[in-house]
């Protein structure tokens, strides 16, 4: 294919090499061809961001007025939607996903970050008290200073903008630092904000890697106030320990593992139709994925059945012809990793559907949509986020039985509930040990609500009021009359 793209750092307002012109390779994974180069960002690069960003909050941004940050979001989310076509062809070539997902999903929803959060600022008020007439509180936001980003591959676009969105609008400068898998549509972005009219220096990108890197030298870095991260659970122990050293401020969206719990009174058709995305689009690289499928025994062989007759009928293949429903996973090494589950699952369980390389695919990090069967419980294919196309189906007896197994999990991050029942669905909900519960539906979202999971799932919450608290500090302020 005739395409290069290469991706520069954007350290204040310009587009720059490394110092020390170190590059590495982006690679399309559904092609295995080149795409371009990226710059790799070290200490320098990430110093020379900070400082940039530093003054940034010192110079004409810290003077905007909150109805100035609102027009200048509002424009970035414009032209987000105004190059949609150009956005979603850059995230579809860097991560390998279908090109209709991104023009319909991640792109439409990176945009909807900024109109979102340029909205919600309207709205954003503080507390005050009054005691009696002698005594008055009142509270003041300010921005928390420098905020550093740092972002997976498999949204790349959606949720780099789902921190840069409310870190803009409490009037924070930004550093972020894209997955180096996928560093295409960051790079863009900064086009984008340039056009927009950001001042330089409010919004810095880095590219690298995390370990001794560009990722670990922003967390270590003392001159940053807070590190919002959404990666692996493991990257966000390393990243708090290097973060205590300097007490930086942290929101951490990670892995998941996470159940859909389908009672047999749930309308099948649709439980059919929405599990088909909840375990296999964007190839199950989603933090969201439900890869536990517990289903009631009445049902279980019916589900079964349909589920794979369904899964049977998923066209896998070229991101960009229109009939492709699952794209590449994102690397060799992603590959290898998800295909090491299905060794296991073979070992100690069974392979109903799919599980190898789609025939007629000579090129590129693909992967049949995967149903596993008869796992026990206890099976790493059952306990450990896999990232990939690929639904362990486990039956269950009683309502008080599947909580305790869908509990029984490190993770903590979402969960969904199939049943007519409302009494069972409330009840239920309230029991399941996740930030977030779905009933008879996945993935519906409202930015206002709040978004993140519980145990290794994440610390803290974003999305509405937890972003504004997240991004600002709060003063109180006490006047005796
Ligand atoms: P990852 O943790 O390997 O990498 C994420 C980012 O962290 C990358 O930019 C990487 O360069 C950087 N990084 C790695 N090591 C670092 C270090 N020591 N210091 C600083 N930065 C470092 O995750 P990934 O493989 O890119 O993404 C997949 C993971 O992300 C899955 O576990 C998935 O569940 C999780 N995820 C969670 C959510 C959520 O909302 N909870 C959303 C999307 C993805
Ligand atoms: O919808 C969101 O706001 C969000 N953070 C989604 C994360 C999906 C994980 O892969």
């Amino acid at each position: 294919m005739d395409f290069t793209f290469h991706c520069r750092h954007f350290i204040n307002g310009q587009f720059i090499e490394s110092g020390d012109g170190k590059r590495f390779v982006n690679i399309n994974p559904a092609t295995e061809e080149e795409l371009g180069w990226v710059a790799e960002g070290g200490k320098e690069e990430i110093d020379r961001a900070v400082q940039a960003a530093k003054r940034a909050l010192k110079g004409e941004w810290g003077k905007y007025s909150v109805r100035d940050r609102i027009a200048v979001i509002r424009r970035i989310g414009d032209l987000i939607l105004e190059r949609k076509e150009e956005f979603a062809r850059l995230e579809s070539l860097d991560t390998g996903k279908p090109y209709s997902l991104s023009l319909n999903l991640d792109i439409p929803r990176a945009a909807y970050n900024f109109h979102f959060f340029a909205d919600y600022l309207h709205s954003v008020g503080t507390e005050s008290y009054q005691m009696d007439s002698s005594q008055f509180h009142y509270a003041i936001r300010r921005p928390v200073g420098v905020v550093g980003l740092i972002n997976p591959w498999n949204l790349p676009l959606l949720l780099l903008t789902w921190k840069m969105a409310p870190a803009l609008a409490m009037g924070n400068t930004v550093v972020a630092k894209p997955a180096e898998l996928t560093p295409m549509t960051a790079t863009l972005l900064a086009e984008v904000i340039k056009d927009a009219g950001v001042p330089d220096g409010v919004v810095n990108i880095v590219h690298g890697f995390g370990p001794d890197s560009a990722g670990q030298f922003l967390t270590e870095h003392p001159d940053v106030n807070a590190i919002s991260f959404t990666g692996e659970t493991h990257t966000g122990k390393t990243i708090m320990a290097a973060a205590a050293k300097s007490l930086k401020r942290l929101s951490f969206e990670l892995g998941g593992k996470n159940p859909n719990i389908i009672f047999s009174d749930a309308d099948l058709d649709d439980v059919i139709e929405t599990t088909i995305k909840s375990s296999f689009s964007n190839q199950g690289e989603v933090c969201l994925a439900g890869s536990r499928i517990y289903v009631q025994r009445p049902i279980y062989n019916q589900f079964l059945e349909r589920f794979v007759e369904r899964t049977k009928q998923l066209v896998v293949g070229d991101p960009f012809d229109p009939k492709t429903d699952v794209g590449a996973l994102i690397s060799k090494e992603h590959l290898e990793r998800v295909s090491g589950y299905l060794d296991i699952a073979r070992r100690e369980g069974r392979i109903i559907v799919g599980g190898e390389r789609p025939q007629g695919i000579k090129k590129g990090y693909y992967l049949e949509p995967t149903i596993i069967v008869d796992l026990d419980e206890q099976c790493r294919v059952v306990k450990e986020e896999i990232f990939g196309p690929v639904a362990a189906v486990l039956p269950f007896d009683t309502e008080e039985e599947v909580i305790a197994r869908a509990n029984d999990s490190d993770y903590g991050l979402s969960a969904t509930i199939w049943t007519s029942n409302l009494k069972r669905a409330h009840r239920v909900a309230h029991q399941i040990e996740s930030g977030i519960v779905w009933v008879n539906t996945w993935f519906l979202r409202d930015l206002r609500t709040p978004f993140g999971g519980m145990k290794h799932s994440g610390i803290g919450r974003e999305g509405g009021a937890h972003s504004v608290d997240f991004y600002s500090e709060l003063t109180n302020i006490t006047i005796k009359l």
